[in-house]
């Protein structure tokens, strides 16, 4: 029995079939998570979905979504909150007879995920956790958004740009010294120097868990000890990256 990790989708559903196949998933035992933006941007969001449906159906508790700043937008859409953007490719999503059945799907994943894995505590989320948060701040976080989500709150919550919290989870990359989020989204190493990686900046949220996470093509994939990032960068003609959790195996597939 093994756990995969598997990074930021954005619809390439040949390049997921790949890697899936590649990783030799046991559906029966296997546990799989996902870090979220399993659409948008790339062609084949809809099969992402159904399948992303169908594991759900199938595996229980063991597939783990959470969202990602592209899942919320296709919900909005869904909502009428948000308009089109240029690189968009939700319409077949839209546009289908089960695509409303499949938002509302999407809409009941939460935004942090935590479990124990033999030894180590891990912690799945899209973007980050904010400097400071135990895990019990972070899991009550999770739950107020998720309340908002699945209510009529959504239209208040994802109408406006500004909720710190929301963009914790889904959007966050690098802290300026007042420990508030930088759009910057490039490589680290290249940033201004008054930015850090919300994981290097103390103390980092849910210290003592192992943060499993995507959201940030630029980073790519990231191991250490204490973190997990899966971002390959896909759908930018990359790789797409699978970890396994219990010996940090990494697995790619184009
Ligand atoms: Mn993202």
């Amino acid at each position: 029995m093994a756990t995969w990790a598997i990074g930021d989708v954005h619809g390439c559903f040949r390049t997921l079939e790949a890697l899936i196949g590649r990783i030799g998933l046991d559906v029966r035992r296997d546990r799989l998570w996902m870090v979220g933006d399993l659409v948008n941007r790339g062609p084949r969001s809809l099969d992402v979905l159904r399948w992303a449906r169908a594991r759900d159906d199938e595996m229980g508790d063991r597939f783990q979504v959470v969202l990602g700043n592209h899942d919320l937008h296709l919900i909005a859409r869904y909502l009428g909150i948000a308009t089109a953007r240029q690189s968009d490719t939700l319409e077949e999503v839209l546009r289908a007879t089960d695509g409303p059945d499949l938002v509302e799907w999407l809409r009941l994943c939460p935004f942090v995920h935590f479990e124990r894995i033999g030894d180590d505590d891990f912690a799945l989320v899209h973007a980050g956790l904010r400097p400071g948060w135990s895990p019990e701040d972070a899991a009550a976080a999770g739950r107020r958004l998720e309340r908002r989500l699945r209510g009529p709150g959504a239209f208040d919550l994802l109408g406006s740009r500004n909720d710190d919290t929301l963009a914790a989870f889904t959007r966050m990359r690098m802290l300026d010294a007042d420990a508030r989020p930088h759009d910057y989204n490039g490589p680290p190493e290249e940033a201004p120097a008054h930015l850090r990686p919300w994981f290097d900046v103390e103390p980092r949220g849910c210290k003592g868990h192992t943060v499993v996470c995507g959201h940030w093509a630029a980073l790519g994939v990231r191991l250490r000890p204490d973190l997990i990032a899966l971002d390959s960068g896909c759908v930018w003609g990359n790789t797409l990256t699978a970890a396994r959790l219990d010996d940090r195996a990494v697995v790619s597939a184009k």
